[in-house]
């Protein structure tokens, strides 16, 4: 049997019921298949690729809060120290009722590559808790989130391990670990990014996942004689990458038509308000009823019935959550004509939906490159913290416009000079390993 077998069949063996995390596994490893079968002897004595799909150190606790009836409520806290062999851990806290340890795990294993591929110094990491911020009152996730840092406050740090947002934690969730972060230690320091600008934050991190998504699609689209201007988008989600990926995609000459939240999506012949969307998100914390209900020429659709992939488009980016698009949706969308899909999310497509659009000559980025501006930035905070400096705006999106068609390019050229070219899942996958396992082989068994 071949080494990249024997060690997905040994994942699934010793991660039994971590669904997600085996589909991370595998895609990675059937990517790097011709890269490991030219060295399968090396790389099968240092073990590297069992010690790559093993995570360093696991932490798993206990977040006791009390809600404001006084009530003591309980949840799982996670911290995913993935890899750390070309820099500190680095990666975003989820929280989100679905959040198990196989998610995590996914995550944190998709952050390894991810932050190689940005060519910054970062490890990989990941973690968040099932605690659904939705609903709670400002006081109920501030005792959360204090909660959740005193314990996991000894085993983070500026130089070791510097969370940062994802689903559900944003600048409020930051602000609040970053406090109780500070009190407990003393520090004044970088060991969280996403901040607040009055506290160490910096420009463009709000905007950078979705600003850098779309200068990764323009770069793709202009290296295959293509243009995003005038082209129909259709976006999911409707958070922090969603909402500034319709901001740029309207800034680049793109129309913009859909956006969506767990409850329903909507569909805005005339392109999406995004002053409407942040008022209703980032403001009031708001549905999308909402938003039907200021522009009435705009369609809701209720979740469950249909997908925003249902619409046709030219290009499709998905910027909700994993798994959001299968393979009926990718029949869909190849049906109405649309030539480019691009990930804002983390593994939004399953596998059968990536074949789908391969083998159909749909151009397809995946997340771990095409939202890497998000970490790229975070990167970028790190070093204005130790620097105790502030870079302006138009400096810190200048570097994120540098840095993601870097990647692409990358990618491109990993999947040229590895026989797949235009496979940019293999070229990311190969680049992003490349990096991280010259790094491990460097440093020994450790
Ligand atoms: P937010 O919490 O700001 O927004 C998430 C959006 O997706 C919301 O509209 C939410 O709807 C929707 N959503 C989340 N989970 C589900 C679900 N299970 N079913 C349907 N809809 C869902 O998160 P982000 O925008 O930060 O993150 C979106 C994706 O991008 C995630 O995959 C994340 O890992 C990834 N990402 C984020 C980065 C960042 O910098 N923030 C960087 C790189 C990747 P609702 O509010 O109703 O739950
Ligand atoms: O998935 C991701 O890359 C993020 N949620 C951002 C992580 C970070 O450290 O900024």
């Amino acid at each position: 049997m071949s080494y990249v077998d024997e060690v997905y069949d040994l994942v699934v063996a010793k991660n039994p019921a971590q669904p997600e995390f085996h589909q991370a596994v595998k895609e990675v490893l059937e990517s790097l298949r011709v890269v490991i079968e030219a060295n399968e002897e090396k790389y099968r004595k240092d073990a590297l690729l069992e010690r790559i799909v093993t995570p360093e150190r696991q932490l798993l606790f206990r977040v006791p809060w009390v809600d404001d009836k006084g009530q003591v409520q309980v949840n799982n806290g996670f911290r995913v120290q993935f890899n750390s062999a070309i820099g500190p851990y680095k990666g975003g806290l989820r929280l989100h009722p679905s959040v198990n340890l196989g998610i995590i795990k996914f995550l944190g294993f998709e952050q390894i590559f991810k932050n190689s591929l940005t060519g910054l110094p970062i490890g990989g990491g990941k973690g968040g808790s099932d605690f659904d911020p939705k609903g709670k009152s400002d006081r109920e996730v501030m005792a959360f989130c204090q909660s959740f840092i005193t314990e996991l406050y000894k085993y983070i740090g500026a130089d070791t391990d510097v969370p940062a947002g994802d689903i559900g934690t944003g600048a409020r969730e930051i602000g609040y670990m970053y406090g109780q972060y500070k009190r407990l230690t003393g520090l004044y320091e970088g060991v969280l990014t996403g901040k607040g600008l009055s506290y160490g934050g910096s420009l463009a991190r709000t905007e950078a996942t979705g600003y850098g998504l779309l200068y990764l699609t323009a770069e793709m689209l202009k290296c295959n004689g293509k243009d995003i201007k005038d082209k129909t988008i259709v976006i999911s989600g409707a958070g922090n990458v969603a909402i500034y990926a319709i901001q740029k995609a309207w800034q680049l000459g793109g129309k913009p038509v859909t956006c969506s939240d767990s409850t329903g999506w909507v569909y805005d012949p005339e392109g999406i308000d995004v002053a409407l969307l942040k008022e209703i998100k980032e403001v009031k914390r708001g549905r999308l009823t909402e938003y039907v209900q200021a522009r009435p020429g705009a369609q809701y659709h209720e979740a469950g019935s249909s997908k925003v992939w249902s619409v046709k488009c030219d290009i499709a980016l998905p910027c909700a959550t994993q798994n959001e698009l299968d393979l009926e949706d990718a029949r869909a969308l190849v049906a109405n004509g649309c030539f480019a899909v691009a990930e804002g999310a983390n593994m939004p497509t399953t596998m059968e939906a990536t074949e789908y659009f391969q083998a159909n000559g749909v151009l397809f980025c995946p997340g771990k490159a095409a939202n890497a501006g998000g970490v790229a930035t975070s990167a970028l905070e790190m070093s204005q913290n130790s620097e105790r400096l502030s870079w302006t705006f138009e400096e810190v999106d200048a570097r994120l416009q540098g840095i993601m068609v870097n990647i692409f390019h990358n990618l491109d050229e990993a999947a040229k000079k590895f026989g797949c070219e235009g496979n940019y899942v293999a070229g990311a996958n190969i680049a992003g390993f490349l990096k991280v396992a010259e790094a491990m082989t460097a440093q020994g068994v450790v």
